[in-house]
């Protein structure tokens, strides 16, 4: 059996959780709760630097989500989430990569806006600036793609989607980069979008362990 310990709103567990969907795979979703559950020893245990999202498969403990994208990939080859030309590959590690490099420490103060209510407006307008290179950049990556890989959907398109499907939330269009509003709308249709979706419910219970937790430390 696969587990995956994670928590629904970080994007770190919902790019491993997208890809475990994608594959049609069976595993059981164990929640930790990060206002301490992280430190307890029987967490450590399975990831001493205590983050999610941790993956156990049988006897394989596995810790780093690009680790366990590349592990599910391997171990589970269909459907396959990297395209087989060396041009494709390419693609999809540039893009994941620049997602993770350049797109989320861009895009930090719009999160901190959204999620913690900390408004810092010279640090937001430098955002918009910042992650409007990476926009950019993707729209270059896609070209008339449907997906960053081509026709199918590839590892890129679950780490850059999980982010994306955020970005209007936090206050960043894409009406100016239409083929990216349609790549994005695409994946939202998909049920591993749809069924990972955070609902404002949750997001409000989030915001509140999260604030009890700055609090403690
Ligand atoms: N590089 C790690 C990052 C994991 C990470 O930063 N997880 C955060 C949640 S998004 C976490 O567990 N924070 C709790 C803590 O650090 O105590 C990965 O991609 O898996």
């Amino acid at each position: 059996m696969i587990t995956l310990y994670h928590t629904p709103l970080s994007i770190n567990s919902r790019r491993v959780w997208v890809a475990l969907i994608e594959k049609g795979l069976a595993f059981e979703l164990k929640e930790v709760n990060l206002t301490g559950d992280q430190f307890k020893p029987e967490f450590l245990a399975l990831n001493p630097f205590h983050h999610i999202p941790v993956l156990v498969d049988g006897d394989n403990t596995i810790i780093e989500s690009f680790a366990m994208l590349d592990y599910l990939e391997a171990k589970y080859p269909h459907p396959a989430l990297m395209p087989p030309s060396p041009e494709a590959v390419a693609r999809v590690r540039m893009v994941q990569m620049v997602t993770l490099n350049e797109m989320l420490p861009a895009s930090l103060p719009l999160t901190m806006k959204y999620l913690f209510g900390k408004d810092d407006p010279e640090a937001v307008a430098k955002a918009y600036e910042k992650t409007a290179v990476v926009l950019k950049f993707w729209t270059q990556q896609l070209g008339d793609d449907e997906f960053f890989g081509g026709q199918q959907l590839s590892l890129a398109d679950v780490v850059s989607g999980t982010l994306a499907a955020w970005l209007p939330e936090m206050g960043l269009s894409l009406a100016d980069y239409p083929t990216l509003d349609s790549w994005r709308q695409r994946l939202m249709e998909r049920p591993a979008w749809q069924q990972t979706h955070v609902s404002q419910a949750d997001l409000e219970a989030f915001k509140v362990k999260m604030k009890q937790r700055m609090v403690g430390t």
